[in-house]
């Protein structure tokens, strides 16, 4: 049946309000607009930013609202004007859109493109309405995506065309976590070759950090969480080392300076803890080294140093998406997979039918899995 033009009825997990269950409905999925697309999402990763809107740590978030921000899927139609895309493309949504208008997409060293949705929340299409609506009410999106619904609408500038043989259950994870933590490897940082690599926090971001720093040919990646049930995989993923903060009795930034004569080259915060910011930049050389926050923090929370940590010479960072541009580096990050360049099975650690996604964000929370990949 051909439902270009029409409104679709399918179903998403809703989430009425910070705190409660994300919740089965049916909802309406208006057409795209100018500009936009519908897709028909096949494959979605939970990610730890998901559940930080729920554990309403993300406080500005407009509710009701549907997560979910790391997928694949295929066009079901478009709007009128859009040229990237068509319908039957296989496609991954983009959190961080490029539109290679604004002054970010125009500045080589940028990425966070002003259609982001991050730290604003405003959760609109871009003429401030929304595409879904769920009993009669409003539904709002997430950071520009939206995922966990069987059809999404986004901006033609937050997707982006893949291979058409792409496996879309494994290169949904490119929409988020291995792209941000591989990226803040080789691209943030620039991680060298021979270097020391501290990586704090082994969820889906933190191990696609170690394996940027094993690509890049750091000689010890050193892995630190708080669950030693996570080291194993990092191990397998080419972590050379692994340490569980609660097994010292000083602090960890002094456990680190310690095994690494004075300090790391490189370490990575991909937990979203504001301590262990500070433990990351500790941890490094002094003059040195460099510390790239990958976590995102409660809102309004605040990191606080010495000015003399970064005085000495020491170099502190951040960036969203692994530094990516999305539309000009998705399409490629997804053929180094198929080539072989990396693989991403060790983070796809659960499969679960949509309907379980709580299930999902449980085992998030309990520390048992890495990335539970939703079908539909
Ligand atoms: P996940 O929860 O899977 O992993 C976090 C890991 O940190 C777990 O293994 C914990 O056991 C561990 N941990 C918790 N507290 C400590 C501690 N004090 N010391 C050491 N280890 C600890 O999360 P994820 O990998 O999905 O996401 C990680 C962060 O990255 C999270 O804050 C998420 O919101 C953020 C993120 C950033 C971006 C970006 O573009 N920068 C995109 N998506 C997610
Ligand atoms: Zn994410
Ligand atoms: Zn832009």
């Amino acid at each position: 049946m051909d439902t270009t033009g029409k409104v679709i009825k399918c179903r998403a997990a809703v989430l009425w309000e910070a705190h409660k269950p994300l919740s089965i409905e049916e909802i309406e999925v208006a057409p795209p607009k100018a500009h936009e697309v519908r897709i028909k999402i096949l494959a979605t990763g939970i990610c730890r930013s998901d559940d930080h809107v729920v554990e309403g740590a993300i406080a500005n978030q407009k509710f009701p609202v549907i997560l979910g921000h790391e997928a694949a899927g295929i066009i079901e139609s478009v709007g009128e004007g859009v040229t990237s895309v068509k319908p039957g493309d296989k496609v991954i949504p983009l959190f961080l859109p490029q539109c290679g208008e604004c002054r970010s997409c125009v500045e080589p060293k940028s990425n966070l493109c002003y259609k982001a949705d991050i730290g604003k929340h405003f959760g609109l299409m871009s003429d401030n309405t929304s595409r879904f609506t769920c009993k009669g009410q409003v539904v709002h999106n997430f950071i520009c995506t939206s995922t966990f619904t069987e059809y999404t609408v986004v901006d033609e500038a937050s997707v982006v065309k893949i291979h058409d043989d792409a496996p879309l259950d494994k290169v949904c994870v490119i929409g988020c976590g291995f792209s941000t933590g591989y990226g803040s490897a080789v691209n943030v940082a620039k991680v060298e070759a021979g270097s020391t690599c501290a990586v704090f926090g082994l969820g889906g971001i933190g191990l696609s950090v170690i394996i940027g720093c094993k690509v890049a040919g750091a000689s010890r990646i050193i892995a630190i969480d708080v669950n030693s049930d996570k080291f194993a995989k990092a191990k397998e993923l080419g972590a050379t080392e692994c340490i569980n903060p609660k097994d010292h009795e000083n602090p960890i930034h002094e456990v680190l300076q310690k095994m690494t004569n004075g300090g790391v080259h490189y370490s990575f915060e991909c937990i979203g803890n504001t301590e262990v910011m500070v433990s990351a930049l500790r941890s490094s050389h002094f003059s040195a080294g460099t510390t790239v926050i990958v976590g995102v923090a409660p809102s309004f929370s605040k990191v606080s140093f010495e000015p003399m940590l970064v005085l000495t010479g020491r170099t502190l960072k951040g960036a969203i998406f692994g530094g990516y541009r999305s539309k000009d580096c998705v399409p490629q990050l997804v053929s180094d997979l198929m080539s072989g360049k990396y693989e991403v099975d060790k983070l796809l650690s659960h499969k679960l039918p949509f309907n379980e996604i709580n299930k999902g964000f449980e085992l998030l929370r309990k520390g048992e899995s890495i990335r539970t990949v939703l079908h539909f």
